[in-house]
Formats: structure tokens, sequence, C-alpha cells
């Protein structure tokens, strides 16, 4: 109980920052599986989430009974102190280390399992908890993590708000019509991760 509460504290005044580009689709492609402490939520309702980038992973999740876990050093700005973090080596290989504030190293790239990210976005494999064992991410599951990638669906949405005026999805830059500057910031995100609030899923 008094864990609990501490967590509760933790998340009302840690608050870290909202950014992420998982489950696209709101369908609740967003959990891994813990063996041992259940669900750990990578695009929780309130603070943190996962951010997907072609480099490295950053952003927070929640674990249900476990608390905050810290994907990257960059988040809390601690990486003078204590170097580590997600990466990604561009291919969806997931490799290096998460910090959880309860529980201690997480390994995304153990010998045996490691994180990949699929074509479509999905996470599978395996993390190893230094004190809570395996995490399951399984790309067959709907309740896998899934990450926001700019694809032909994208370019459809994109392609139904060509010259409309005020401010649907496509237009990016936020003035008053979807144009070609619009389909220049599309193209540079072509089957990239999704920015952080990408609006065209
Ligand atoms: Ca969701
Ligand atoms: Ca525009």
């Amino acid at each position: 109980m008094i864990k609990r509460l501490l967590m509760m504290a933790g998340l009302i005044f840690s608050t870290p920052a909202l950014a992420e580009n998982i489950d696209p689709h709101n369908t609740g492609a967003q959990y891994g599986w813990a063996e041992n402490v259940g669900w750990i939520n990578a695009e929780p309702s309130v603070g943190g989430g996962m951010q997907v980038q072609s480099d490295k992973v950053t952003g927070w999740v929640w674990g249900e009974n476990i608390g905050w876990i810290n994907l990257h050093c960059q988040n809390n700005g601690t990486c003078a102190t204590v170097n580590y973090g997600v990466v990604n080596d561009g291919a969806g290989h997931l490799s290096g280390f998460a910090w959880g504030e309860n529980v201690g190293w997480i390994n995304v790239g153990p010998a045996h399992g490691g994180v990949t990210i699929e074509s479509d976005g999905r996470l599978s494999g395996w993390a190893w908890g230094e004190n809570i064992g395996w995490i399951r991410f399984d790309g067959s599951r709907t309740w896998s993590v899934r990450v926001c990638i700019v694809t032909l669906e994208d370019l459809a949405n994109f392609a139904s708000d060509w010259l409309e005026a005020g401010n649907p999805p496509a237009n990016l830059n936020e003035d008053r019509q979807v144009d070609l500057i619009d389909f220049d910031r599309f193209a540079e995100k072509w089957l990239d991760y999704c920015p952080d609030g990408w609006p065209l899923k």
C-alpha cells in the first residue's frame, strides 16, 4: 500500500513529459507482458509515453505494479551522470538498457531474446529485467506495443485533404491550406517513425 502511494506521488511530482508515437489506431496496442509484474504500458493515459526514433527510443513507460521505467537518460538530462538508453539500429533492432525506478536495469537486447520492431510497427521479442525477469512483446497479438510508421494509409489521408482550406490533419505547417509545403513535410517522414502527435493516421 505504501509503495503504491509512493508511486502515485512519483506520478504526480515527477510528471514526465508526454511524447509518444504508440498505438496509432487507438486499438490498445500498447502493452508488454512481464511474467512477474504484469502489464507494462507504453502509452499511459497520464504522463510519459514511448517515443520511437530511428536511432533511439525515449520517453517513459508505466508498469502497473512497478511504476515508471525510464527508456533514456535524455528524458531527465542525466546522461552526464549515468549514460544509458534504448538504442534503435535504424532497422528496428533494439538494444541497450532502460531504468525502472523500482526495479533497476532492463536489458532490451539480451543474448537470448531481444526486442525488434516489425515492418507494421509492432514489437516482438523479449526484454530482461535484472529483478523482474522476462518482459514479452508479441507481434502476433493485438495487445503488443505498436509504433506509428508513416505509410500508404497516411498518404491516402494526406491526399484526401489536398488543397483543402482551414486546418485539416494534412495541414502540417498549420497555415491556411494543404499544399506542396505540407507535402514536403510529409515526404520527409515517409516510412519513418511518426513524430509525436502525428495527425494522419
Ligand atoms: Ca491507446
Ligand atoms: Ca499548409
